[in-house]
């Protein structure tokens, strides 16, 4: 029976080591419940890193994460931790992430990383060959990957090879500053199928295959080397249900079952009559825009003083790539932010800003997406952002306010949240007033049209949708085979 092997930097597994046992349990994230059910359907296969570098591995301890790893129907390939340290750590977070995120000052290329990503993507690639057989389909995932369609292309041109790009892809004046561009492109287009997030990411590729290696585009189509290649948009969903039915059960939750998040959550609103709770959610990354965000915050405290003491900003960030030095400094940037903002503008009973550094389980996050009347979500760049949906998903008395960035994927399709550039703090306080002063009625309008939308292009759709598309692409090349 045919299958689809997924290949992925990581596995969707946590492997944890203790006293020489292994335990490993399976990922809950977004990505792996959206393609379980590739994923499981026959003799499936997901190709990635199961977190413990070679140098952590005794030959015993090999042999019980690859049989754990083998009933849960994946394949780990091994990373030393040079191979981290340059391939992960360099190549793909100092100079892929930067610089597709349109971030070029911080943008580093070391052509040590460069070999060493090279090495591993092959190191991918020759585990996926070990494993396919006639018929099989192949999705790569995201940037850290870049190269692999071209390998395995390269031995086995008669397999199916679909390729996702979970970041943005600029545009072909940013991308054309990179050395390796050519070599990039090169290797995504191995690929049968190159999807990304948005129409915009699928231009801009387009654009940069046409210039930079002078192809032939025509509309989303590229004909290299007798093959045709299909580029389309595939914006990425969230598991709605999974949402939409902890909030329902978040609201009839007796207050013994309550966590301690929630309870001090329900004490300062009993207690400070009418505070309204504004919510930030992501990764401490520099692209999520955090620091612009409090400036905004406290512009808008400044410009409109009669909502101090009736607000309150709750910022949640997740501890991320702190070893890479501009991670460093915009955590250091963050805390000075918030400890100003807080000190200037406290007051006996007050705090503007609660902010956490911390991962929550997932419990928490519905207490706070279910707990705020606005959510507040401003990157500078964003692939899609998948924040934005979840809050969506949770506000089941469909109210609450969504603010979000038009530079993040997710703005596509969410034309009814009130969308703003996060570089105009001007744009971003009013945008702030009118969704604490939006009447119900229209919150509920505007919410309603987003659950819509949103629970319509879940995660499982997006991911079925690729792979239709990749058996269509697929079809249409054996046809030109044949003639
Ligand atoms: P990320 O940059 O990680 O993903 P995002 O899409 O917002 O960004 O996903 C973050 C996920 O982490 C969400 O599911 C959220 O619930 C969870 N999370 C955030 N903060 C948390 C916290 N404090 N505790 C626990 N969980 C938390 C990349 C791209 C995005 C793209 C996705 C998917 O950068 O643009 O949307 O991949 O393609």
């Amino acid at each position: 029976m045919n299958k689809t092997i997924i290949v992925s930097n990581r596995l969707p597994l946590q492997v944890r080591i203790e006293n020489d046992q292994i335990e490993v349990t399976p990922s809950v994230g977004g990505l792996a419940t959206g393609l379980k059910s590739v994923h499981t359907e026959g003799n499936g296969l997901w190709v990635g890193w199961c977190g413990i570098t070679e140098e952590e591995l005794t030959p015993e301890l090999e042999t019980k994460i690859s049989e754990a790893v083998t009933k849960a129907q994946c394949v780990s390939v091994n990373l030393t931790q040079r191979d981290l340290d340059h391939y992960y750590y360099g190549f793909s977070n100092r100079t892929l992430w930067p610089l597709f995120h349109y971030f070029i000052e911080y943008t580093e290329y070391n052509p040590e990383s460069w070999d060493v990503y090279k090495s591993v993507n092959q190191k991918f690639a020759d585990k996926v060959l070990e494993h396919v057989e006639e018929g099989d389909n192949i999705w790569i995932q995201d940037y850290q990957l870049l190269l692999v369609p071209a390998m395995v292309k390269a031995k086995r041109p008669d397999i199916s090879i679909g390729f996702f790009n979970h970041i943005p892809f600029p545009s072909y004046e940013i991308f054309r500053t990179f050395p390796k561009r050519k070599e990039l492109l090169e290797g995504m287009l191995g690929a049968d199928l190159i999807g990304f997030h948005t129409y915009d990411y699928e231009r801009h590729f387009l654009s940069s295959v046409k210039r930079i290696l002078s192809m032939d585009v025509s509309f989303n189509k590229i004909t290299y080397q007798n093959r045709i290649i299909k580029v389309d948009s595939f914006p990425m969903g969230i598991d709605y249900e999974k949402f939409e039915s902890a909030a329902l059960d978040h609201d009839k939750m007796a207050e013994s079952e309550k966590s301690e998040i929630q309870k001090r959550l329900d004490q300062h609103l009993q207690n400070e009559e009418g505070i309204k709770m504004i919510l930030s959610i992501d990764r401490m990354d520099y692209t999520k825009g955090i620091p612009n965000r409090i400036k905004a915050f406290e512009y808008f405290l400044r410009k409109y003083p009669q909502f101090q003491e009736k607000i309150r900003l709750i910022m949640l960030a997740v501890p991320s790539r702190s070893q890479v030095p501009q991670y460093q400094r915009l955590k250091q940037e963050t805390d000075e932010l918030v400890g100003r903002i807080n000190g200037e503008y406290s007051t006996v009973s007050w705090t503007p800003i609660w902010y956490f550094y911390r991962a929550l389980p997932f419990e928490n996050l519905i207490d706070l997406y279910t707990s705020s009347d606005v959510a507040l979500i401003t990157p500078v760049r964003d692939g899609m952002n998948l924040v934005a949906k979840e809050y969506v998903a949770t506000r089941t008395r469909q109210d609450g306010v969504l603010v979000l960035s038009e530079m993040a994927g997710a703005s596509i399709e969410m034309n009814e949240a009130l969308l703003i550039n996060p570089f105009n703090f001007e744009e971003i306080a009013d945008s702030i007033k009118q969704a604490l002063e939006m009447p119900k009625a229209e919150q509920k309008q505007r919410m309603q049209a987003l659950q819509n939308r949103v629970s319509r292009y879940s995660v499982k759709k997006w991911a079925s949708e690729f792979m239709n598309s990749l058996n269509q692409v697929h079809k249409v090349y054996n046809v030109i085979e044949a003639e």
